[in-house]
């Protein structure tokens, strides 16, 4: 456990700066509550809910595969928590998939009405400044002050956790066959972006599809930091990116794990938890439960020695909600010691939920992969929201997939 608290203290640095950016977008916090008119409508509505209530079915939007359900659950040998939720609180969920915070976001802002949404935290700043986060009810949320470890209570992105309750933390890093690549010791971005390096796996390579993530990788890798305000600096990782078409096999961000499984690619940029998981899945038992193949024989997760992404995913509450009650009941529920430790134990990322460490498996607290080595944390960056240039990014990360 010791080694957790040397991650936790690196981590709390990192954290409590990553809502201080150079945009003006945070200058809001705080400075509400005497000026504004009572809250209306939907706020209102959060307002009143007392901790259990429902108030009709849950609509969920989440990233691809991200909450244990159906069959994943099943082969997990975990909890269904969207069965476990309805059998507790007698409300339907609907769980709909989306495959960036950008998606997610179009999608709010069109006005497609979702009771709970899963926005990373830079996201939760671009929300949250759009007036298209409702303010958590507390009383309704008690495990968010009960089990939430306090590292995670006060983020920079959203300071005391107003608007959002964090969900997963992980990193962005790259997922490898063995034998793949030269020097697992010390991966370099170049095996995706650099020709020379890459050339040993064309056409066997993949990218996430993600304007901030693939960006902030290239940017990495030339250098720069991946919330760069520099256009010229985002112009190059761009360009970057564009001459990767001759090698890579596809951006993806929703199926890069089985692609990396089955063959289809050999080295993939993308999230810690994805590729552990599959790692896990693959990994064969005999009748006694004697492991006969592991994954992990066959298959590394690396954060490449130029730095990368951390990120902490939340949840939060989009003004367009119908039934904000069930969504606090369920963002109460998924707060839980164990059902957070269900998560984790399913995703394979390291969970904000200091109450569920002891349900958490052995294996995935002792794996660096998951819970990094301060010397890790300490090369990490957490994205902030780039204010006025999010644009910018987004025109150049278009450009950039040819
Ligand atoms: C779901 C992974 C989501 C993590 N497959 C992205 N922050």
């Amino acid at each position: 456990m010791k080694r957790i608290f040397a991650l936790l203290a690196v981590m709390a640095l990192l954290l409590a700066a990553c809502g201080t950016d150079t945009t003006e977008t945070t200058e809001a916090t705080g400075g509400t509550e005497t000026t504004e008119a009572p809250p209306e409508g939907i706020q209102a509505a959060a307002n009143a809910c007392e901790v259990g209530a429902t108030d009709g079915p849950l609509n969920l939007y989440n990233w691809t595969d991200y909450i244990p359900t159906g069959p994943l659950a099943e082969e997990f040998e975990v909890d269904d928590l969207l069965a476990k939720f309805e059998e507790e609180h007698g409300e339907e969920v609907t769980l709909t998939f989306f495959n960036s915070n950008e998606a997610m976001l179009a999608q709010i802002d069109a006005g497609a009405s979702y009771d709970v949404v899963v926005p990373s935290d830079y996201m939760v700043v671009t929300m949250r400044d759009a007036d298209l986060l409702v303010e958590l009810n507390r009383a309704a949320i008690p495990n968010l002050d009960a089990n939430i470890a306090e590292l995670f209570s006060n983020p920079g992105y959203d300071p005391g956790n107003r608007f959002s309750a964090p969900y997963q933390w992980g990193t962005t890093g790259i997922g490898y066959l063995y034998g793949s690549i030269d020097d697992t010791e010390g991966v370099s971005w170049g095996v995706l972006f650099d020709e020379e390096m890459a050339a040993p796996n064309a056409g066997f390579i993949s990218l996430l599809d993600d304007t901030r993530e693939t960006l902030g990788s290239a940017l990495k890798y030339l250098g720069y930091s991946l919330n760069t305000l520099n256009k010229d600096e985002v112009d190059e990782a761009a360009d970057l990116i564009l001459s990767t078409n001759e090698w890579i096999a596809a951006f993806n961000s929703t199926s890069y794990w089985t692609l990396l499984s089955s063959g289809e690619v050999n080295v993939s940029q993308g999230w810690n938890g994805d590729f552990l998981g599959e790692y896990d899945r693959i990994t064969e038992y005999d009748a006694d439960g004697e492991v006969t193949y592991s994954g992990y024989d066959d298959f590394g997760y690396a954060i490449p020695i130029e730095g990368s992404a951390a990120w902490v995913d939340t949840m939060a509450i989009p003004t367009t909600a119908d039934h904000p009650c069930t969504a606090q009941t369920f963002i109460n529920f998924i707060l839980d010691a164990e059902n957070g430790a269900t998560l984790t134990n399913f995703n394979y990322y390291a969970s904000p939920n200091e109450a569920s460490e002891e349900f958490i498996y052995e294996e995935i607290i002792e794996d660096p992969s998951i819970y990094p080595v301060p010397e890790t944390m300490a090369i990490l960056e957490f994205f902030l929201d780039l204010g006025d240039m999010n644009n910018y990014y987004a025109d150049a990360f278009t450009r950039a997939k040819g």
